[in-house]
């Protein structure tokens, strides 16, 4: 397609601009779904080079009523898209669901169609290098593998609880409700802290299996060493949980909040335990070798939930070291889930936190490119996660500010994810004209079909794959993606992708 645009669709206020690409003619039709034109709008002949792209952009968001339309220019046209109050709320909900497909060591029923299976996983574990056995069932497969590891979760649990403090509303029930699945995660985590106060890194089989239904990988699990990082994600997500699970269930948030004092005992205690995959251990590292900014999100969770005297010092001595320099937000580094949790902090703590989310944010502004997105020459593995956490770092400038700008750029991170890139796929399975359809996710490749709501990780120009490599040699950054399961380093699906891109969708439907 020659016209990029959100497949989703627009809200009839929002912003809504078109890319085009190719020989321009002078004017874009907007036609309703019965083939007439509502409205033309010039084409500005000025061109933006990108990815091997020429590039206008039209806006046309003069078209406001509801309806469903098609863009035209010369000989280009766009996929159809609609324009409605809601055009998000389905996908919302299938992001969710899809961590309850991801569930492990539970039966899924009918409600997941040809993705129902018997409880997976639900031997005791074994401590790495002893005899130990340990019951860690529960919690969500991390990906297209079938792991389960403390880093990413506590990223994942972050951005969901963050997109239900940003608009509860936007969550309409689909398979459970979303407080609900998360505790389904907590649950795991919980499990995963030992007597000490350290959490396990992950539980996994020794290596990857093969592309089998969940209860088809039935190797002994085995629990990887504590790290300081797991530790410290961990005290994060539980303090934060903690104070979001107080009005639903007293006794959990209690609960949760001494297991975050508990791993934070620890990390006081203990020098940096950096995580390497242990001899014989195959499976995903999320090995980091920095755990400053994870001990710094715990801190700003701990003073927020705690209060007191000695948690906001704590966070105060972090924020002195740290707070000059960027605020990703990823699962390797933490700086931005502190600076965005610790806007709430009280005096200086907190007035240092909104300073930092706004450099950060007027950062990724400077960079955008004609695609939308911050990222130009490089994009990692999984960028299409990076993409979304931008968006959520603008999104929470714009609630800290009120500023147009910051809401028109978190915006454009959802139309991309959605459309308007340059291969012109909506990354989320099932949604859009063109979804991604091959997922390297095992039971869709399994099953012989993409289970849905699931954000493919997108293009990784470092062409990390033996399919990418063949595939796409030569191409441009943004154009790294091949569909294909066998392409893991463009096409896997995460919990902790499909979690930013549900925060950010929930905060741009609120605002
Ligand atoms: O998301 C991770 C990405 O940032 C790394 O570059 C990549 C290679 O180490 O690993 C990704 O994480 C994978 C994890 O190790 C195992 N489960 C699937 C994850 C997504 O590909
Ligand atoms: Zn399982």
């Amino acid at each position: 397609m020659n016209i990029q645009i959100n497949q989703l669709g627009y809200t009839p206020k929002m912003k809504k601009t078109a890319l085009l690409r190719g020989p321009l003619a002078d004017e874009m039709q907007v036609k309703n779904a019965a083939g007439e034109t509502v409205l033309t709008v010039p084409v500005d002949q000025g061109r933006t080079e990108l990815w091997g792209d020429s590039l206008a952009a039209v806006d046309f968001s003069a078209l406001s009523m509801e309806g469903t339309y098609t863009l035209h220019c010369g000989d280009a046209s766009s996929y159809p898209f609609v324009v409605a109050e809601s055009p998000y709320q389905d996908c919302l909900a299938a992001l969710v669901d899809m961590l309850y497909y991801q569930r492990c060591g539970c039966d899924l029923g009918p409600e997941t169609g040809v993705f129902a299976h018997p409880a997976c996983h639900t031997g005791m574990a074994r401590v790495y290098g002893t005899e130990e056995k340990v019951e860690v069932s529960g919690g969500w497969h991390d990906a297209g593998d079938y792991g389960r590891y403390i880093v990413p979760a506590a990223k994942t649990v972050a951005d969901v609880l963050l997109a239900w403090q940003w608009n509860p509303a936007a969550f309409v029930q689909g398979i459970t409700p979303v407080l609900d699945e998360v505790r389904w995660e907590l649950e795991w985590m919980l499990k995963m802290q030992r007597a000490d106060g350290a959490v396990y890194h992950k539980v996994t089989c020794a290596s990857f299996c093969g592309m089998v239904m969940p209860h088809e990988e039935t190797e002994a699990l085995i629990l990887s060493p504590v790290s300081t990082t797991a530790t410290a994600d961990f005290a994060a997500a539980m303090a934060m949980a903690s104070r979001f699970y107080q009005s639903v269930d007293a006794a959990f948030a209690q609960r949760m909040k001494e297991a975050a004092l508990q791993a934070w005992a620890f990390i006081a205690d203990n020098d940096p335990i950096l995580f390497r995959n242990p001899e014989g251990i195959r499976t995903g590292g999320y090995g980091d070798g920095y755990d400053g900014d994870e001990r710094l999100w715990a801190a700003v969770e701990l003073a927020l939930t705690c209060g007191g005297d000695s948690y906001p010092k704590a966070a105060r001595e972090w924020l002195a070291v740290i707070d000059q320099n960027s605020a990703p937000l990823g699962w390797a580094d933490m700086r931005g889930y502190a600076a965005i949790e610790g806007m709430q902090l009280p005096g200086e703590a907190g007035e240092s936190c909104r300073r930092w989310v706004r450099k950060e944010a007027d950062r990724l502004l400077e960079r955008i490119n004609a695609y939308g997105i911050t990222m130009t020459d490089y994009l990692p593995w999984g960028s299409n996660m990076d993409v979304c956490n931008h968006g959520m770092l603008l999104f929470a400038a714009y609630q800290l500010t009120h500023q147009e700008t910051y809401r028109l750029a978190a915006e454009k991170q959802l139309h991309y994810v959605l459309g308007v890139n340059p291969v012109s796929y909506c990354y989320v399975s099932g949604f859009g004209s063109r979804p991604m359809s091959h997922p390297h996710h095992r039971p869709s490749v399994a099953q012989g079909v993409a289970q849905p709501g699931m954000l493919s990780g997108g293009p990784c120009s470092g062409l990390a794959d033996a399919c990418a490599k063949e595939r796409l040699q030569g191409q441009p950054a943004g154009k790294c993606f091949v569909d294909d399961h066998a392409s893991y380093s463009t096409n896997e699906i995460c919990i902790y992708w499909n979690s930013p891109l549900i925060a950010l969708m929930a905060g741009i439907m609120g605002a």
